[in-house]
C-alpha cells in the first residue's frame, strides 16, 4: 500500500485525488511543510513524498507521473505524441500557474518578513489571471487533453483552487465551470474526506 506524506492544504491533495482517481489504497501521514515528519522522508522538509514499499519519492508532479505511466491510468502512454503534449501542458502548468503561486506564497509567508516584498503579488495576479484565460482557450474537451482526464487535470485544478484560497480574483467563467465538474467528482470528494477524517 501507498503512503502519502504531506497536509491537505498542499502539493500532497494532488497525488491524494490521483490514486483515489485510480481505486488504490493509500495511508495519509499529515505532515506540514518543513516538520520534523516531513524530513523523515525528505531532508529539505519539503512535501509531498509517497512511500513505496523501500522507495521514497519526492515532488507531486513527478509522483503523479510515475503513478500514472506505473498503473497505466490518468496519463498518455509514455513514448507517444500524446504524451508529449500532456507533458507539454504539465510544463507550462509549472511554470504559468505553480510557480507564479508559489512566489505569490513566498511573498505572503514563506519568506522570513524582512525578505517579502507583497507589492509584487498584483503582477503575480495579473499574469494568473492571462494564463488562466489562455489555458481557457485551449480548453476543447470535458478534459485538458480532450476526452480523457489526465493528471494534468489535477494539477491544473488543485492550482485553481489555490488561487482562490490565496485570494487571486475570480476566473473565467469557462474554466470556473470545467474545475467544478472536477471538484465533483467523487475521487476528489473522497481525497477531501479521507483527509477529514
Ligand atoms: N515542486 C514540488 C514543490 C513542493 C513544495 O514546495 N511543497 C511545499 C508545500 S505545498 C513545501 O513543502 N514548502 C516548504 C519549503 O519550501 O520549504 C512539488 O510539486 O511537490
Amino acid at each position: 500500500m501507498y503512503t502519502v506524506v504531506g497536509a491537505i492544504k498542499s502539493r500532497a491533495f494532488r497525488v491524494m485525488w490521483m490514486l483515489e482517481e485510480m481505486g488504490l489504497e493509500y495511508a495519509h501521514i499529515d505532515a506540514g511543510p518543513r516538520s520534523d515528519e516531513a524530513k523523515k522522508y525528505n531532508p529539505s522538509g519539503k512535501i509531498p513524498a509517497l512511500v513505496d514499499g523501500d522507495e521514497v519519492l519526492t515532488d507531486s508532479v513527478a509522483i503523479m507521473t510515475y503513478l500514472g505511466d506505473k498503473h497505466g491510468q490518468l496519463t498518455a502512454p509514455a513514448g507517444t505524441p500524446a504524451r508529449a503534449r500532456q507533458d507539454a501542458m504539465t510544463f507550462w502548468l509549472i511554470d504559468e500557474f505553480d510557480a507564479i503561486l508559489w512566489a505569490a506564497a513566498k511573498h505572503s509567508f514563506v519568506f522570513p518578513e524582512d525578505r517579502r516584498v507583497p507589492e509584487i503579488k498584483d503582477s503575480l495576479k495579473a499574469e494568473f489571471a492571462r494564463s488562466a484565460d489562455l489555458l481557457a482557450e485551449r480548453l476543447e474537451g470535458p478534459f485538458l487533453m480532450g476526452d480523457q482526464m489526465t493528471h494534468a487535470d489535477i494539477l491544473a485544478c488543485h492550482c485553481l483552487n489555490w488561487s482562490i484560497g490565496a485570494g487571486f480574483p475570480r476566473l473565467n467563467d469557462k474554466l470556473a465551470d470545467w474545475a467544478k465538474g472536477l471538484r465533483d467528482r467523487d475521487a476528489f470528494k473522497a481525497a477531501q474526506a479521507k483527509v477529514a477524517s
